[in-house]
């Protein structure tokens, strides 16, 4: 290996590590919360992040136990908290398990995404 391609690979082992140490938006809290059981039917998402969002790039996709999507109103930021995103539920949701598939820009313009599920039920 020349000094040319090691200095290239420390390069880009500082830059992974850099890129790694940095805090992208990870999800922190939500409700319902993951593998929640929750009796009643909330009025909406709340998604809290460890980084302020780019509203505009994030967004949910809530899935019924069949698999299909269920229709949400838009996401929007909260008006005090420019790290928690809330997604309005359309109307009450049936008694099952739901998976919230979410993605998200940082204001760092790093995208992330996952997945978490809760339950309605008894
Ligand atoms: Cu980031």
């Amino acid at each position: 290996m020349n000094a040319f391609a090691r200095a290239a690979l420390a390069a880009a082992a500082l830059l992974a590590s850099t890129y790694g140490a940095v805090a992208h938006a990870h999800l922190k809290a939500q409700m319902p919360a993951a593998d929640a059981r929750v009796s009643a039917s909330p009025a909406a998402l709340s998604l809290a992040f460890s980084e302020g969002l780019e509203i505009g790039l994030c967004g949910v996709t809530l899935k019924g136990a069949d698999g299909k999507v269920v229709a949400t109103g838009a996401a929007a930021l909260a008006t005090d908290d420019d790290k928690r995103m809330t997604v309005p539920l359309d109307g009450a949701l049936a008694a099952g398990t739901y998976t919230v598939e979410w993605h998200v820009l940082s204001k760092d313009g790093h995208p992330t995404r996952g997945a978490y599920q809760f339950t309605i039920g008894p």
